[in-house]
C-alpha cells in the first residue's frame, strides 16, 4: 500500500477523552473513530489489525477441529424466554421491536441460538463430538463503556460451543479449547494466563479466564510468579488426544492463578512469599463447561449407543477479538507509539523515502516495494511529500515492526537501512538483502498457514486464506 493512496488520519494531539495508552494510541494512529459511547468505526489500519487477529483465531480454531459458521446479530426474545435468560440478563441486553411489534434483541452471546440449531439437526451420538463457532459482533449495554475497544458496547467476539455425549467428553472439549487458546494468544505475541474464574451469567461449574497482565487491566488477579515462565511454544498437539490436552491443561493450571472473584487468601499464602503476585489483568478470553442446562431447556437430546435419549453436555468458549487489539497495544508500546508483534502487524514493513521526488530515490523505493510484494509481503510505502522527521514519527506511531529507510546518500553506497521498531537497531545492507531479511523474519508466521493448508483442506480452510 502507498501511503499517499491510503486513509491514515493520524493525530498529532493526544485526545483528551482517552484514559489509557491503548485507547490514546488507537485514536492517534487513526485506527478507530468513536461513533457513539462504546461503539466504534474501524478505520483501515485498525480494521487490518482486527482482521489479522481474527484470522489467527480462525486458523487455531480450525486446527483444533472446530467448525466455523455464522449466526446473526439480532435474535428473537422468545428463544431467550425458553432458557429463562431474557429476564435474567437485565439492562445489559439491548432490546428492540420490529415493525410487527415482535421483541428482538441484539445478541450479547449465542448459547440459546446455537443450541436451538443443534437440537433441530443432531439426533444421534454419531454426529458427536461437535464444536461450532463463529466470529460475530455482540452488544452488551455496559454501564460504563470505557477504554476504547477494551470495554465496548458493540464488540467482536469469537464464540464457540461444544456438544458432547458425556461430561468426560465435554471436559475434553474444555481442555482442547484451553490448549488452542494458549497457542492463539502466543501467535499474537501475548502471554495470556489461564486463571480460575467465576462463571457469571453464562453459568456452570468449570471456568477459566485468560488474562494479559497490564496495569490498566480491569481485573484484579493473584498468581504464583512461576506461571509466567510457562510458554506453549512450538509443540505439536494432537487435539483429539485426551491425555495430551489434559497434560497441557494441568501444566498451565496447576499453579495458583485466580481472579479476585475466586481468590482464596489461605491457599495463596501457602505459596512462598517471594513468588506471590497481586496484579491487574485484561481478560481476553473465557471458557466454560456448564453441562446439560441449555440442552435440556432447548431440547438438544440425542440417542446414545444404547438407544436412550440423553441431553447433550455443553460448554462455551469466547475470545475478545476487538478487545485484543487494545490488549496487544497495552502490552507492546513505548513513548513513540505502538510496537506490533510480527503476528498481527497491519503491514509487514514500512518503506520511508527520504527524498520524495528525487528520481533515483523514487525508483529505488518503487523497486523495493515491488520486490517485497513479490515475496508475498505487504509493505506500507510512505511516498508522501513530507519531511523525514514526520515520516519517522508516523511510522513509529503506527508501530510496524520493521522499517526500511531509503535515501540518496545510502543509495550512493548501494545501501538502505533496515530498522527494528522494538530495539531501534539499524543495519545497512543492499535493498535485495533487506527484502530477503524481512521475508525471513516473517517466514515462521507464514509457515503456520502453509503447514495447515494440506491437512485442513477437507475442512474448507482455504476459504480463510
Ligand atoms: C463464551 C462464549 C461468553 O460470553 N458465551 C459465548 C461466553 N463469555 S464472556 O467472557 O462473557 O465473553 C468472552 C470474551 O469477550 C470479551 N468481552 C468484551 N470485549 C470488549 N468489550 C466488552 N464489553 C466485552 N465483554 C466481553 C472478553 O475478552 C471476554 O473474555
Amino acid at each position: 500500500m502507498r501511503l499517499s493512496r491510503y486513509f491514515l488520519p493520524v493525530l498529532k494531539e493526544t485526545p483528551a477523552e482517552a484514559q489509557i495508552v491503548s485507547h490514546r494510541l488507537m485514536l492517534r494512529a487513526g485506527m478507530i473513530r468513536q461513533a457513539s459511547a462504546g461503539i466504534y468505526s474501524w478505520l483501515p489500519l485498525g480494521f487490518k489489525v482486527l482482521r489479522r487477529i481474527e484470522q489467527i483465531v480462525h486458523e487455531e480454531q480450525i486446527r483444533a477441529g472446530h467448525v466455523p459458521m455464522l449466526m446473526p446479530t439480532l435474535q428473537s426474545a422468545d428463544l431467550w424466554r425458553v432458557s429463562g435468560r431474557y429476564d435474567a440478563y437485565g439492562p445489559e441486553m439491548l432490546r428492540l421491536k420490529d415493525r410487527h411489534d415482535r421483541e428482538m434483541l441484539y445478541g450479547p452471546t449465542n448459547e440459546e441460538m446455537i443450541t436451538e440449531i443443534v437440537a433441530n439437526y443432531v439426533t444421534s451420538y454419531k454426529a458427536l463430538p461437535l464444536t461450532l463457532y463463529h466470529v460475530q459482533w455482540k452488544f452488551r449495554d455496559e454501564v460504563r463503556p470505557r477504554f476504547g475497544v477494551m470495554r465496548g458496547r458493540e464488540f467482536l467476539m469469537k464464540d464457540g460451543y461444544n456438544f458432547d455425549l458425556s461430561k468426560d467428553m465435554a471436559l475434553h472439549a474444555y481442555n482442547r479449547h484451553l490448549v488452542s487458546y494458549l497457542r492463539t494468544y502466543e501467535r499474537m505475541g501475548l502471554q495470556a494466563i489461564p486463571m480460575r474464574a467465576d462463571s457469571g451469567p453464562i453459568g456452570g461449574d468449570y471456568t477459566h479466564e485468560f488474562l494479559v497482565l497490564a496495569d490498566t487491566g480491569e481485573s484484579e488477579v493473584f498468581y504464583d510468579a512461576e506461571i509466567t515462565d510457562l510458554t506453549f511454544g512450538e509443540r505439536e498437539i494432537d487435539y483429539d488426544s485426551v491425555p495430551q490436552c489434559q497434560a497441557v491443561l494441568e501444566e498451565f493450571t496447576s499453579r495458583y492463578a485466580r481472579t479476585d472473584e475466586t481468590h482464596d487468601a489461605g491457599l495463596f499464602n501457602q505459596i512462598p512469599e517471594a513468588r506471590r503476585r497481586q496484579a491487574r489483568g485484561i481478560e481476553v478470553g473465557q471458557i466454560f463447561y456448564f453441562g446439560t442446562e441449555y440442552s435440556e431447556k432447548l431440547g438438544a437430546f440425542v440417542q446414545n449407543e444404547g438407544g436412550e435419549r440423553v441431553p447433550l453436555h455443553m460448554g462455551s468458549h469466547g475470545i475478545g477479538v476487538s478487545r485484543l487489539v487494545g490488549a496487544i497495544i497495552e502490552a507492546s508500546h513505548d513513548e513513540k507509539g505502538i510496537i506490533w508483534p510480527e503476528g498481527v502487524t497491519p503491514f509487514h514493513v514500512g518503506i520511508v523515502n527520504l527524498r520524495q521526488g528525487d528520481s533515483g530515490t523514487d525508483a529505488a523505493c518503487e523497486a523495493l516495494y515491488k520486490a517485497l510484494k513479490a515475496k508475498g509481503l505487504e509493505p506500507l510505502y510512505d511516498d508522501r511529500d513530507e519531511r523525514a522527521g514526520a515520516k519517522f514519527a508516523s511510522m513509529d506511531l503506527i508501530g510496524l515492526p520493521w522499517r526500511i529507510t531509503v535515501g540518496p546518500r545510502g543509495l550512493e553506497k548501494g545501501v538502505v537501512e533496515l530498522t527494528s521498531r522494538r530495539t531501534g537497531d539499524s543495519e545497512e545492507m543492499s535493498a535485495e538483502d533487506a527484502a530477503a531479511r524481512v521475508a525471513e523474519i516473517y517466514a515462521p508466521h507464514h509457515a503456520h498457514v502453509a503447514a495447515m493448508v494440506e491437512p485442513m483442506a477437507d475442512r474448507s480452510f482455504h476459504t480463510w486464506l
